[in-house]
This record gives C-alpha cells, sequence and structure tokens, in this order.
C-alpha cells in the first residue's frame, strides 16, 4: 500500500526535519510554505487549531510548540517565539542565573485536519534549563534543553536521538498511531 499523503505547514526547516523522520515508510510528508495565522493566544491547542481553520486544505497538519520553565511560572510558553527573537536563550540564562530550580519542559500540539474534523495532539517533554548553552546542532531553545534521562542537551543530539526524547516525538507518535 502506498504511504497516505499528509502536508506540514511550517517555516521552520528543523521541525520539518524531524516530523519527517519520525514518519518515513509510513507517511509521504510534503512541506508547503503557505502563510497561515499565526494568533498569540492562552494555550498552544489554540494557536494551532486557529492556523489551521485558517487554510482550506484536506490532509493537513501544523505545530506550535513552546518552553515552558517551572520556575518562570511556565514563561515563555505561549510567548515562545517571540521571546527567542529578542532576549534569545542568552537572556533565558541570565533570567535562571540564581535560580536552582531549572526543571522545564517542551509542548508540541499538532493539529491535524483530514476530511472535516480538526483533532489535536499533544507531546510533553521534561527537562531541565542547562547553566550555558552547549550544542550546535537542532534550533531554538535546543542549546539550553537538557532532556530528562540524558545529560545532553538537544543541541548536542542527532535528530533520531532528540526525537526520542522529544515533545515532537511524542506527539507524532500519537497522531501515528490516531491514522
Ligand atoms: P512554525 O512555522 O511551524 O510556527 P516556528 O519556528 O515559529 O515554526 P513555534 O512557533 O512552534 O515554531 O515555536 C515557538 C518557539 O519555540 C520558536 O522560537 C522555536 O524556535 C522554539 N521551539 C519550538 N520547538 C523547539 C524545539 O524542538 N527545540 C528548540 N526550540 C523549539
Amino acid at each position: 500500500m502506498k504511504p497516505m499523503k499528509l502536508a506540514f505547514i511550517t517555516h521552520n526547516k528543523f521541525k520539518f526535519e524531524e516530523v519527517k523522520e519520525l514518519c518515513s515508510g509510513k507517511i509521504d510528508l510534503i512541506r508547503t510554505n503557505e502563510e497561515y495565522p499565526e494568533i498569540q493566544a492562552d494555550s498552544l491547542e489554540e494557536v494551532a487549531i486557529f492556523g489551521l481553520k485558517s487554510l482550506e486544505i484536506e490532509n493537513v497538519i501544523v505545530e506550535d510548540a513552546g518552553l515552558f520553565i517551572d520556575a518562570l511560572n511556565g514563561f515563555p510558553g505561549v510567548y515562545s517565539s517571540f521571546i527567542h527573537r529578542t532576549i534569545g536563550n542568552e537572556g533565558i540564562l541570565k533570567l535562571m542565573r540564581d535560580i536552582k530550580e531549572r526543571e522545564a519542559r517542551f509542548e508540541s500540539v499538532i493539529a491535524y485536519r483530514g476530511k472535516d474534523k480538526i483533532h489535536t495532539f499533544k507531546g510533553i517533554c521534561r527537562g531541565k534549563i542547562a547553566m550555558e548553552e552547549k550544542g550546535k546542532k537542532g534550533f531554538g531553545y535546543d542549546p539550553i534543553f537538557i532532556p530528562e534521562g540524558s545529560e545532553k542537551t538537544f543541541a548536542q543530539m542527532q535528530t533520531t536521538e532528540k526525537n526520542k526524547f522529544s515533545h515532537r516525538g511524542k506527539a507524532v507518535a500519537k497522531i501515528m498511531q490516531f491514522l
């Protein structure tokens, strides 16, 4: 049987590569650069669903992710994109300089539309904020995030290894089971 075709609308090529690897052999994932609105909302679900509703295509996914730091009451959370563009990893490390409680989590929400209804799939990866940036791979907050069960940051891992721990890997596993 031919693998089903699925469009992933994202501007982030790293995200696409991660999901593509997880889908390999099972789903034929195509990256589409289409514009869709990214609203500022209180939850990742709202952002992903709103984006998907504006698109009139079938068999499509969008994904919204964020980093939630316990000691900062979940900041940057839904503001992760803006905060990364402005203060960046260096800014987060500065905010965390004197904080011993370094627990944090990444969340990923995938919104999928087949023929009609929209479904969402959530993956969470717990871990901690590193004391300094480490590693050159990946993107975004990868150099400052160490997932539970590893001593390495995401930026020190190859895609396959990051996928085993990551929020995105968990959300993709859920949607694959659904499909
Ligand atoms: P889209 O086009 O898919 O929206 P994006 O890069 O804008 O791509 P998000 O809005 O989902 O992605 O991500 C919010 C922020 O969190 C952004 O700054 C990302 O770099 C960062 N981020 C998301 N997933 C990450 C991951 O797996 N590792 C490190 N940083 C991540």
